[in-house]
């Protein structure tokens, strides 16, 4: 089989709430407190990734971590009943439904030993996403075991590695040798700046990329400070197209030029601050979509709906498609659980261009497949979790269960005693 680009899409889990533990990431902030819907959440999320094989694109799915994590508390000296309640929430939360930052991805063109490298991000900037990388690790070394792959544990902190929310890559196929592009922060204004440039460094030097084709990026502050707490919320890339708003690099004038050095056939697609604040790009999400390549070979966007609300991001998008540019395609998507947090298409999936046939098939997935997932959410997701439950053990044993329960069904055993 040929190389393919498989979006593997991060299952919500059971315990997803609103504990708003994220600084710089504006959404997660305003909905702190308020009440979850867990199940309609990952249904939500199922509903987008069976839209995206109505669309002819490979997927698969990634599962959620057992939470609380215990471990992580344990290492703490405690344990979810006697803990402080800002740690129960860190140990309790359901990010690892964000599966861009699972790991940074270099397909097998692009690197020198000609298998595809990912390299699990530690997430050390946030405390409740810091404990995500061990059962990430286990987890894509279940997926990716065959000699195709190679799977590297996370750079050491304090160098801040948030995975393939801060890195793009454009070639001219999926299959054809690629331009990486790592985008780091210095600073964000009053927010971090969570992706460093030394983690990045790491990662390409693991991946044994060609220096050559190799690009270091660094974010602008004034995106940072807006919200875009990863370059993902400001910039996205797929084929020849790099499409990214104006206010989105510290230095885009440099950064455009070594692109169309490395790369004369891309596609710069830039959205204007003048008809697109960054404020509106980032309250949309305009930018955290989904670009892919469609099997007519032309390009779609996959939107969240917040971005069909927003009038000048729409307007902008109906102006594009009818413009003739590279985008030909809108599709939106209902994701807003995940949105109230922070999370939009593009962070609810990590993508591996490989051979489908490398990977363990049991978590690639298909309708029926995606039929028995939404049994088991059905029967086993709660239906809501408000801030003052989070310390009910009933509430804890139901997303205990529900997590097994999904792992049984799908016959991922190996991960439910992690
Ligand atoms: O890291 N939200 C996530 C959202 C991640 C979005 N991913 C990408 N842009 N690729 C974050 O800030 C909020 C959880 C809470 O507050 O309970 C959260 O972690």
């Amino acid at each position: 089989m040929p190389l393919v680009e498989i979006n593997f899409d991060g299952l919500i889990g059971p315990s997803h709430n609103y504990a708003g533990l994220s600084p710089g990431n504006l959404a997660a902030t305003r909905n702190s407190g308020a009440v979850s819907q867990p199940r309609a959440a990952a249904l939500q999320g199922i509903a987008k990734t069976r839209a995206n094989l109505a669309l002819g694109l490979t997927q698969g799915i990634l599962l959620p971590h057992p939470r609380p994590d215990h471990r992580w508390l344990d290492s703490l000296a405690t344990d979810y009943a006697n803990a402080a309640p800002h740690l129960q929430a860190q140990a309790l939360s359901a990010s690892a439904m964000w599966a861009a930052n699972a790991a940074t991805v270099s397909p097998a063109p692009d690197t020198a030993d000609g298998r595809c490298h990912l390299s699990v991000a530690n997430l050390v900037t946030m405390p409740h996403r810091s404990h995500e990388w061990p059962d990430t690790l286990a987890q894509l070394r279940l997926a990716f075991a065959n000699d195709a792959f190679r799977v590297h544990s996370p750079a050491p902190a304090p160098f801040g590695d948030e995975g393939a929310a801060n890195h793009m890559r454009l070639a001219t196929t999926h299959d054809a040798p690629g331009v990486e592009i790592f985008v780091y922060g210095l600073s964000g204004g009053p927010f971090p700046a969570r992706q460093h440039r030394e983690a990045s460094e790491a990662v390409a030097r693991r991946h044994g990329l060609d220096p050559a084709r190799t690009l270091f990026v660094q974010q602008s502050e004034a995106a940072i400070a807006a919200g875009a707490f990863h370059n993902d919320v400001v910039a996205v890339a797929n084929g020849r197209v790099l499409f990214a708003h104006e206010q989105a690099f510290a230095d885009r004038d440099r950064f455009y030029t070594d692109l169309r050095r490395l790369m004369p056939e891309v596609e710069i697609v830039e959205v204007p601050a003048a008809l697109v604040s960054l404020a509106d790009a980032i309250a949309s999400y305009l930018f955290n979509a989904q670009l892919v390549t469609i099997p007519s070979g032309e390009t779609a966007l996959i939107l969240p709906t917040e971005a069909r609300d927003t009038p000048s991001v729409w307007t902008w998008l109906q102006a594009h498609v009818a413009g003739n540019g590279p985008i030909r395609h809108l599709e939106v998507v209902d994701v807003r659980q995940s949105m109230a947090n922070g999370g939009g298409p593009a962070c609810l999936r990590l993508r591996v261009v490989a051979d489908p046939d490398t990977v363990d098939r049991r978590f690639l997935v298909d309708e029926a497949r995606l039929d028995l997932v939404v049994g088991v959410v059905e029967q086993h997701w709660p239906e809501t979790i408000a801030q003052d439950e989070i310390g009910d053990p009933a509430l804890i044993r139901r997303i205990e269960t529900a997590r097994s329960a999904l792992l049984e069904a799908l016959g991922i055993v190996e991960l439910i005693d992690r």
